[in-house]
């Protein structure tokens, strides 16, 4: 006898015990605890007439056990258990929370921040696009005009990159007259939101001061307002974009006479004010557009740069620009900063153009 026949008579005859004993009504379980087996779910059914193990039929006669995988079984046995898989569920839970929350900040600070990349010099030299050089290759000295007309203005400066200054060019505005730090401060502080959409939509430069915000700006005391002996310094800027500011601004002031009247104005203001000394350290912007920048009180000098490439063939500069003057300067091309002269706040309303 074989093997398998041994196999097959073997189980035949265990079938045979296993029908007997339930005719005399031993009950399956005694038999299972007579041979010393464990759970139904661990056998399969056997075919009474073959003695071979059939599948996917449910088990009525013995069974033999199933080989388990005792690693795998043991390693894994915590799965078996529902608050084991609760609990797994739970952690997953508080990861992804916790992921999620650092993520979200992390975007909100960059938003904050406005820019990923650090403003630095560095960054933005090599970054930006290179200048051409012929714009400033004769250049000698800044043109100085007066009463020019927009025709002259356009062929000779509006987009040629070489800056201009144009003497008295504010005499009808009101602005000359009315803007000042309490001006801007009652302005502000009286229309609703205006602070609040300076600080989360436009931009703001502390410069050297310790002002986090325009509403810092506008609540430092009087006596560091008005530049007394003894109180820090101040210096900053700030671009509006506040609607209903920006309608009150330019009541008092009105698109420079000589600008080309094709040309588009942003509807953004910028101010600069302070008092004298350093304004803004030498950098250059990326607004891609050219500026005019009006000088509504004090004086100003601002210092320009050639970029790099261009300082084989170009000259720097200084222009010093007096209350009731228009500076216009593209300031995406020329490295500028600026300085206060002592006396009187400067205060400048700036817009650019194309
Ligand atoms: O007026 C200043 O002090 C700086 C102005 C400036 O940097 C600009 O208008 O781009
Ligand atoms: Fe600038």
């Amino acid at each position: 006898m074989n093997k398998n026949e041994k196999k097959s008579s073997l189980t035949k005859k265990f079938v045979k015990v296993f029908k007997d004993a339930n005719k005399k009504g031993v009950s399956q379980k005694e038999i299972r605890n007579i041979f010393g087996t464990k759970s139904e779910n661990g056998f399969k059914k056997v075919d009474s007439g073959t003695g071979k193990a059939k599948e996917n039929d449910k088990a009525t006669t013995p069974k033999e056990p199933v080989k388990e995988n005792k690693w795998i079984s043991r390693r894994f046995s915590f799965l078996y258990s529902k608050y084991s898989m609760y609990a797994l569920i739970y952690t997953f839970g508080i990861l992804s929370a916790v992921i999620t929350l650092t993520i979200k900040e992390t975007i909100t600070d960059m938003l904050a921040d406005k820019c990923i990349i650090d403003h630095s010099l560095y960054a933005s030299e090599m970054a930006r696009p290179l200048v051409q050089c012929g714009m400033c290759k004769n250049l000698d000295s800044i043109p100085v005009e007066h009463a020019i007309s927009a025709e002259d203005f356009n062929r000779k400066y509006a987009y040629s990159y070489v800056p201009v200054l144009i003497k008295d060019a504010t005499s009808t505005w009101s602005a000359m007259s009315t803007f000042s730090y309490q001006y801007f401060k009652d302005l502000y502080q009286g229309t609703r939101d205006s602070l609040k959409t300076v600080e989360e939509d436009c931009l703001f430069f502390p410069y050297k001061t310790d002002f986090d915000t325009l509403s810092d700006v506008f609540n430092m005391s009087d006596k560091r307002a008005n530049f007394e002996e003894g109180e820090d310094p101040w210096y900053i800027g700030w671009s509006n974009c506040h609607k209903e500011v920006r309608d009150k601004l330019r009541k008092h002031y009105e698109r420079p006479y000589f600008l080309p009247n094709n040309s588009e104005s942003s509807t953004l203001d910028w101010i600069f004010m302070g008092g004298s000394g350093n304004g803004a350290p030498v950098h250059l912007d990326y607004v891609m557009r050219p500026s005019w920048q009006a000088q509504i009180s004090g004086k100003k000098t601002w210092s320009l740069v050639p970029t790099p490439e261009c300082e084989a063939e170009c000259k720097s500069f200084n222009v010093t620009v007096h209350k009731g003057d228009i500076f216009v300067v593209d300031t995406n091309v020329w490295y500028h900063s600026t300085f206060i002269h002592p006396g009187e706040i400067s205060i400048t309303i700036g817009s650019e153009y194309d």
